[in-house]
This record gives C-alpha cells, sequence and structure tokens, in this order.
C-alpha cells in the first residue's frame, strides 16, 4: 500500500494520507486511490494545496470532466473549476451563492447525472459552513423489508421544472429555454453502481413521482425515503479546515451544506465534476459487505 487510509464512520468515508494531489500520480497510486474511493465512497484530503490547473489535471485522471452550465460560476480561464461562494468581487459573485442548501447528489436532475466531486476548501467562515454526507448504500441496505420491494424495479422522476422555485427560491425562476434544457427524467430507486456492484438508495430533492403509484402513495414514499437515506447513522459531517479536498461519489451518497452567516463571512469553494453514466437498475440487489 501506497496511501494510507483511515476509515471515518465504518465502511463509509476515509480520510487519505501520504498522496499529493497537486503532483502527478503514479498508475498504482491512482489505482489504490480509485480502489479506496469505491470501497469507501467518500474520500477526505486534508492540508492540499493545489492550483485550479491541479485540481483538474488530478480530477481528469477519474474520468472525464463535466463542465457546469451556464458558465458564469466558472473560474475565469478553468471552466472546469465551478465555483462555489459568497464572495462578491468589483460588485459581481464570483461563484454560485448557497449551492447544495439541501440534500441531493450532483445532476440527479439530469439523464446523465455526475458520477463524482471533488470540492477544495479555500476560505471557510469560522463558524456553519460543514458539509453532510449520507450513505446511501447503508441506507439501502437498512429499508424495511415492504419498502424494498414497493421500489423493486421502480423507477421515479426528478423534475427541475417542477421543484426550481422550491429549492431555489433565492434564483430567478427558469426561462422556457432552461426549462427545454432540464426536461423530467427517470431513475431507478435501487441503483447498481457500476463499478461495485453494490446497490445504493437512489432518491434525491428533485423526486416527484414513482412509477406505477398513485401520486399521493408516490408522494409519501418519496417523503420516506428522503428522510430515511438521511438518517443520522448514516451522515458523516465534514468539517472544513482550508486546505481540505473531498471526493464523493454521486451514485451512493447524497450531500447537503449546512448553512452559515453569508452576509457576515466569506467562503469559497472550487469543485470540478466527473462526467457519469445513465443508472443503472439493481435488478437484484447487492448489500455492500460490512
Ligand atoms: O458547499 C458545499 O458544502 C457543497 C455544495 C455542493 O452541493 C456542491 O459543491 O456540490
Ligand atoms: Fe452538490
Amino acid at each position: 500500500m501506497r496511501i494510507e487510509c483511515r476509515p471515518i464512520q465504518g465502511p463509509f468515508g476515509a480520510e487519505v494520507r501520504g498522496v499529493d494531489l497537486a503532483r502527478p500520480l503514479t498508475p498504482a497510486v491512482l489505482a489504490e486511490l480509485e480502489a479506496a474511493w469505491t470501497r469507501h465512497s467518500v474520500l477526505v484530503f486534508r492540508e492540499v494545496r493545489m492550483t485550479p490547473a491541479q485540481q483538474v489535471d488530478f480530477t481528469r485522471r477519474l474520468g472525464p470532466l463535466h463542465v457546469m452550465e451556464p458558465l458564469e460560476f466558472n473560474l475565469p480561464g478553468h471552466p472546469e473549476v465551478f465555483v462555489v461562494s459568497n464572495v462578491e468581487e468589483g460588485g459581481r459573485p464570483i461563484g454560485l451563492k448557497r449551492a447544495g442548501w439541501g440534500w441531493h447528489s450532483d445532476g440527479e436532475d439530469k439523464a446523465i447525472p455526475n458520477a463524482g466531486s471533488l470540492l477544495h476548501a479555500l476560505e471557510i467562515p469560522p463558524e456553519g459552513g460543514d458539509t453532510l454526507f449520507a450513505d446511501t448504500y447503508g441506507a439501502f441496505a437498512a429499508l424495511p423489508g415492504d419498502v424494498r420491494r414497493t421500489i423493486a424495479g421502480r423507477r421515479a422522476c426528478f423534475s427541475r421544472v417542477r421543484l426550481h422555485h422550491v429549492h431555489y427560491p433565492h434564483m430567478a425562476p427558469l426561462t422556457e429555454e432552461q426549462k427545454a434544457k432540464r426536461p423530467d427524467v427517470w431513475h431507478p430507486i435501487a441503483r447498481r453502481h457500476p463499478r461495485s456492484g453494490w446497490t445504493a438508495l437512489y432518491i434525491g430533492r428533485w423526486a416527484v413521482e414513482v412509477e406505477g403509484l398513485p401520486a399521493a402513495e408516490a408522494e409519501d414514499l418519496i417523503r420516506f425515503l428522503q428522510a430515511f437515506a438521511v438518517r443520522p447513522e448514516f451522515v458523516y459531517r465534514h468539517r472544513w479546515q482550508v486546505g481540505d479536498a473531498v471526493l464523493w461519489d454521486n451514485r451512493c451518497t447524497q450531500h447537503c451544506a449546512t448553512e452559515f452567516d453569508d452576509g457576515r463571512y466569506r467562503r469559497r469553494m472550487h469543485r470540478t465534476t466527473l462526467e457519469g453514466e445513465p443508472p443503472l437498475l439493481a435488478e437484484a440487489p447487492v448489500v455492500r459487505p460490512g
């Protein structure tokens, strides 16, 4: 082993030491990192000093990068770096404010959600602004049998158009052009991870309907699953330090940025994002080994 991996919460999450993300990794170290990521879903790196170009180079080793649109919150000169920040410069926001205040996984409202994301902390507030991560393999494994049977083989509809105003009340409503780019999508609720083969509970904040269920029943089920997925026993709270970088897998986790006094403190994070694949339905559920 070339890297050192300290598990955080059982199999969920690990802090990785002995690797410098700012430098090109050897194929052997990269393979170890990928195996650790598949095993633990969330990897935490401390005291990382990497430039935007180095962050892009590292993330690209893990797969094709996704460029966030619209481009307005991407770093000038580095369209692959999405800026999450409340900071304004010259009267203009340098990034997306209040991004991810609410449980979700990145890109869940798209036909091809993002596989993973790497968030690097450059400035953090003295209080608040933690990020919560939920283990959705763990959640799937703990689901009551009747719920597992109900979701088996079913897809849920995720709708940006119907819920944009609910989750982004501080943002402008979607234009007709934006709506056309974000049609409703259907994803399997029991999701098979393409690498581990394990089954994750895939639900999120944009879910509005469930295939084959009457509206009221679907609503109840979605509410139940949303709450179940983020029960405290599945959640790791990351308390940021400047220099931290956290790599998470959107296929088997959810995350939620927590509030801070953004009228008073600065928070500035750089995110690179991996392209994904259409979610796979878990035909025969496989629970992650303990
Ligand atoms: O700022 C955070 O803590 C997370 C924001 C978020 O949801 C993301 O970067 O994907
Ligand atoms: Fe996010």
